[in-house]
């Protein structure tokens, strides 16, 4: 595929390398690498304050967006004053005409109903499942009226739309799977990793493991700290050691060790990347069957797939994981699936499509 001058425009809600972004900082950086290892260059725009050591970046100043999952389903669309994403979309359109393609990563109205107003395609990689009327209707509208530029990260988060998304491509996700070291033996802790609020569904988690008097890490931005405390207060014998929020190297030698990991997202998680990140270290995954990580983990093989909401399903996984989950089939299925350059490929085949049509 010819080289291309590719323009990211970053998520809204927090400067890259804060931990705001969720996982949108850590997919926007690895597709950064990745295309550049295949050629392409990249120009990244995002607010003020972010980071992104090797990649020529653009700082916009501004007021960030509200995070989109804290509003309800019928929320209007909302602009602060002197907004960052309102800003950083007019310096794309300044700049449009030096870029084969703009990729958007913001979860917010705005970029999908300038795509007509632009000059220079547009591909949108939506970074979660449906959360509100606004915003599925602007994507199942671009979805249609511009075939292939909207991007998922799973079949489970197209679906979750209505009207249900055409055209959509399923890039799945990719890591620097360097940065991930293979651990043979666990030690004795499990680990669950995300932003600490309701939708992740801590406490699930937490009631499991206090059933075996178990030690369990917690990495991730304390989002919602009110409900970080309700958790805790609720479980109080509970063995919780809060690890903060790491960088992805560090989280990954951190991690590795884990017994498993436990993901409990009471949403459609478009994707679950710290699935992929356990994985890659050898971490068996015990997921509810809900979203992205059902799409992930396979059953019996490299983790445990669990009745969503199901907290006795959970326990039942977690005994009997450390025997029966072989940690190498999990790397195994890392190298296979979710490298870089295994993304890279299916990224560079949905540009191809958006240049094509
Ligand atoms: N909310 N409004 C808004 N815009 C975003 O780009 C956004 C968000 N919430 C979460 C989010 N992006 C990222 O954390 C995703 O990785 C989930």
């Amino acid at each position: 595929m010819r080289s291309l001058r590719l323009l990211f425009v970053s998520t809204s809600v927090g400067a890259l390398g804060t931990g705001l972004g969720g996982g949108v900082e850590l997919t926007l950086k690895n597709l950064a690498i990745a295309l550049a290892q295949q050629g392409h260059s990249i120009t990244v725009i995002a607010p003020e304050g972010s980071t992104l050591e090797g990649v020529s970046l653009i700082e916009i100043p501004g007021n960030l967006q509200i995070t989109a999952q804290t509003q309800g389903r019928q929320t209007l669309i909302t602009m602060p004053e002197n907004s960052v994403l309102g800003n950083m979309w007019n310096y794309a359109r300044t700049v449009q005409q030096g870029y084969d393609l703009i990729v958007n990563f913001a979860y917010d109205w705005l970029p999908f109903y300038l795509t007509p107003f632009f000059t220079t395609p547009i591909g949108h990689l939506v970074s979660m499942g449906s959360l509100s009327e606004a915003m599925d209707q602007i994507i199942s509208h671009v979805a249609s009226s511009y075939p292939h530029t909207i991007a998922v990260h799973s079949q489970a988060q197209a679906e979750s739309f209505e009207p249900r998304l055409e055209f959509v491509r399923n890039l799945q996700n990719g890591f620097d799977l360097s940065q991930y070291p293979f651990c043979a033996t666990a030690q004795d802790f499990y680990a669950w990793v995300g932003r600490i609020a309701p939708e992740k569904g801590l406490e699930d988690a937490v009631a499991a493991i206090d059933h075996f008097g178990a030690t369990l890490k917690v990495w991730g931005v304390i989002q919602d700290e009110a409900y970080w405390n309700e958790v805790r207060s609720r479980y109080p014998k509970a063995k919780i050691e809060y690890q903060g929020f790491l960088p992805t190297a560090e989280l990954a030698i951190a991690l590795a060790p884990a017994i498993a990991l436990i993901m409990t997202p009471k949403w459609v998680e478009a994707f679950g990347n710290v699935a992929i990140e356990a994985l890659a270290c050898g971490v068996p995954v015990i997921a509810y069957a809900r979203g992205g990580p059902a799409e992930i983990v396979r059953s019996g093989e490299t983790g445990y797939l669990v009745e969503p909401d199901d907290v006795t399903g959970l326990i039942g996984a977690i005994a009997q994981v450390e025997e029966t989950i072989d940690r190498s089939r999990c790397r195994q299925q890392a190298e296979k699936q979710y490298s870089l350059a295994a993304m890279a490929d299916r990224v560079e085949a949905w540009f191809e499509q958006i240049l094509k049509s």
